[in-house]
């Protein structure tokens, strides 16, 4: 199947969803001379916010419910990521042979120039911004969109044939691509994740490995070369692969060689720097800047002007984010941390004893890994949200009985403060997705970060 604009103009299209994405596949719809219509399941939605944040859009909304002939009136679905696509509403719209996309699918139709889209369980939002970086360093421009918080469809339109994008692209995303073909790709590691969304890990697998499914052998893949997964998916991936690994010195591809970031290919090995001149902190972080590197040389930028991008990149909010010292005690955001395998990175990066807060919305992961990774640095767990009984039930299966269960949010926060005694860090990495707490992890390491200042 391929899409063409023929597919938008004078079109009733419908929009699931009127969060970030939702609002801006409408202004794109409007502007590419289509009739979107916008329905969103929460029948308590705010109407006029909401018609304020669409601006000059215009469309019909719709909260709670679609009445059927609207639906049925509809050319084209168009779904916003957090959207399951597993339902008997998209599968009513599937089986009158119309299509069903999602909101990076309609950018892409729209959008120009070369695009980079990067994919992984962790890692994707560090790699999209130094990737980002380096293109804009080098072009004195570049996009930077999806994920990340930047709907691909609010830069679609600014695109030309001479810019690049950078894609931080999801599982959800993935699953309603359909000509989405990046020409440079990374899928940075898969490890369990979502899986309430997509059910099996399987799934969850084949739609990481389907950010490929366009390319060709023109295209580029940056590929890790210490995940199975991976390694088990590369002969089957369309496009080039590029392999980066921290722990094995490769004979082709990116490797860590001590502290040396080092490039071997066609027989001779490049070291390119050393970890310590950059401003990221940890092999994970190390794993990412290969990635970034590969792909911005393959995208054709000079290698000495990546790496001064490299040198100069600093963290970014809410990933292991240093937010102040009180009384004695390091706090750090690490909201971001929203499965085991992120959190595990975080408590890996604290260098002394540490007050954790944990818990959150129920993605269905398990925690055991994480518990584990504790390496006795973790003084007391504190827990909130849907899945503190059974982060406290596996913690005392491992061994660790110091966690204490609380209802909310700032109770959390303040015990932490209580508990933290002078030369100890405090830090938010709850391995859980924030929802039912926060509408999402930004707004959970903001209120963590402005409890912090406060203390001071
Ligand atoms: N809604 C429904 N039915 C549902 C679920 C939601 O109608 O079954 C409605 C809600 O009432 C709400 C709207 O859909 O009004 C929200 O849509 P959304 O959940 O797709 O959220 P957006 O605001 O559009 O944000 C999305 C991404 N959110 C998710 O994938 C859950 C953002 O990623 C992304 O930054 C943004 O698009 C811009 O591209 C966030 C995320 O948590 C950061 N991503 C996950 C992750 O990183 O692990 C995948």
């Amino acid at each position: 199947m391929s899409l063409n604009k023929s597919d938008f103009e004078n079109r009733k299209i419908l929009v699931m969803g009127a969060g970030k994405s939702g609002i801006a596949a409408v202004k794109l719809l409007d502007k590419a001379g289509a009739v979107p219509v916008l329905y969103d399941e929460n029948k308590e939605l705010d109407k006029n916010a909401l018609i304020e944040k669409l601006g000059d859009a215009s469309c019909d909304i719709y909260a709670g419910e679609l009445p059927a002939d609207v639906k049925s009136s509809c050319h084209l679905l168009v779904m916003s990521p957090g959207i399951p696509v597993d339902t008997d509403f998209v599968d009513d719209f599937k089986k009158d042979d119309r299509t069903v996309i999602g909101e990076i699918e309609l950018a892409y139709q729209f959008a120009k120039g070369r695009l980079i889209g990067i994919t992984g369980t962790n890692g994707k939002t560090t790699t999209t911004a130094l990737t980002g970086k380096i293109a804009e360093d080098y072009y004195g421009k570049s996009f930077v969109v999806g994920n990340i918080g930047n709907p691909y469809t609010v830069e679609a339109f600014n695109t030309t044939d001479d810019d690049i994008t950078v894609a931080e692209i999801s599982s959800f995303q993935l699953e309603t691509a359909v000509d989405f073909h990046p020409d440079v790709t990374a899928i940075l590691n898969i490890t369990p994740d979502h899986l309430n969304r997509h059910h099996t890990m399987e799934n969850y697998v084949a739609c990481k490995e389907s950010i490929t499914k366009n390319q060709t052998g023109d295209d580029v893949c940056v590929l890790n070369y210490e995940d199975q997964y991976l390694k088990d998916f590369a002969p089957k991936c369309p496009a080039r692969v590029i392999w980066f690994s921290s722990k094995t010195k490769l004979d082709e591809g990116l490797y860590l060689d001590g502290d040396d970031i080092c490039y071997a290919r066609n027989g001779s090995v490049e070291r390119l720097m050393n970890v310590h001149d950059m401003k990221l902190l940890g092999v994970h972080n190390y794993e990412n800047v290969m990635a970034a590197i590969a792909m911005t040389d393959a995208a054709g930028i000079p290698m000495d002007s990546i790496i001064k991008s490299v040198k100069e990149f600093t963290a970014v909010e809410h990933r292991i984010e240093y937010v102040a010292t009180v009384d004695d005690v390091d706090y750090y955001n690490d909201s971001k941390g929203t499965n085991p395998d992120a959190a595990i990175k975080g408590i890996q990066a604290m260098n002394r004893q540490t007050v954790l807060i944990g818990g959150g919305y129920d993605k269905q992961n398990a925690y055991d890994e994480w518990i584990e990774a504790f390496d006795g640095k973790v003084e007391w767990l504190i827990l909130i949200g849907q899945t503190k009984g059974k982060i406290d039930e596996c913690a005392k299966a491992h061994g660790f009985n110091n966690t204490i269960l609380l209802d909310t949010f700032e109770e959390a926060v303040n015990k932490a403060r209580e508990l933290a005694k002078p030369g100890m860090a405090v830090l938010l990495s709850p391995a859980c997705a924030s929802w039912g707490m926060f509408p999402n992890y930004e707004v959970r390491g903001k209120e963590f970060k402005r409890m912090v200042r406060e203390f001071k």
